[in-house]
């Protein structure tokens, strides 16, 4: 799978991209990840990108031209499956648009900034329009991370048998239940009994059991 991304600050997204799992995907030839600084793209010599928003109001808005252009260029390059823009105003991700985005050839994301991009590229290019939550950042980067790391891990051949995706929290709509390593007793706590009977049918039962519990307890909005 092949990743780009336009922003105007490359360098939130280098580090996090760069490294663990997202690293590894890389190296191993699975996952490509292009940054494209939209100051390339930029209207003059001093780098402008953005401008004062038609109707008055505090922000700026990231302006159509230097986006068109930077969108254009890649997709004269390849064809993308995915156009998405990262914004607060967004459809709100989930693992159900992680799994269904990992199958994808190649995605382009989109981060905003300031008060946005100009409604326009959104209605021309854009083909998704994602927020990771509801709470407000200062721009898209960082939900790009959060999507490139939670898709890229799931791309075949990423994580190995240990790390697997099948047994993480929402893959089958629960939370993951508890889990313990060594000691078995620290600062007077236990590690439950069954997960040291060797009983597997059985500990698969009561993990199963321990999901269900905090999956009800902690997002009873999740049971239905
Ligand atoms: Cl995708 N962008 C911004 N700026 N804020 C957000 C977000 C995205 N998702 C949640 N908050």
């Amino acid at each position: 799978m092949r990743i780009d991304i336009i922003t105007v600050m490359p360098e939130l997204l280098e580090s996090p991209l760069n490294h663990s799992m997202m690293k590894r995907a890389q190296e191993k030839g699975l996952l490509e990840i292009k940054l494209h600084h939209l100051r390339n793209f930029a209207v003059n010599k001093y780098g402008q990108v953005d401008d004062m928003q038609y109707g008055g109001g505090a922000g700026m808005v990231i302006m159509c031209e230097p986006l068109s252009k930077a969108i254009e260029s890649l997709k004269s390059e390849r064809t993308y499956q995915e156009i998405i823009y990262l914004t607060p105003d967004g459809k709100t991700f989930n693992q159900q648009t992680a799994n269904r985005l990992s199958l994808h050839e190649n995605i382009m994301m989109i981060c905003g900034h300031y008060k946005g991009i100009d409604q326009r590229i959104r209605d021309l290019y854009v083909t998704l329009e994602i927020s990771i939550g509801d709470y407000v950042l200062s721009g898209g980067e960082l939900a790009a991370a959060v999507l490139v790391d939670s898709i890229g891990r799931l791309i075949p051949g990423v994580l190995n048998d240990e790390t697997s995706a099948l047994t993480d929290s929402h893959q089958d709509g629960l939370l993951a239940p508890p889990v313990y390593t060594r000691p078995a007793e620290f600062k007077g706590l236990s590690v439950p009994d069954i997960l040291l009977s060797g009983h597997f049918a059985k500990i698969e039962e009561w993990r199963h059991e321990q999901a269900v519990k905090r999956t009800q307890e902690r997002r009873p909005d999740m049971s239905n």
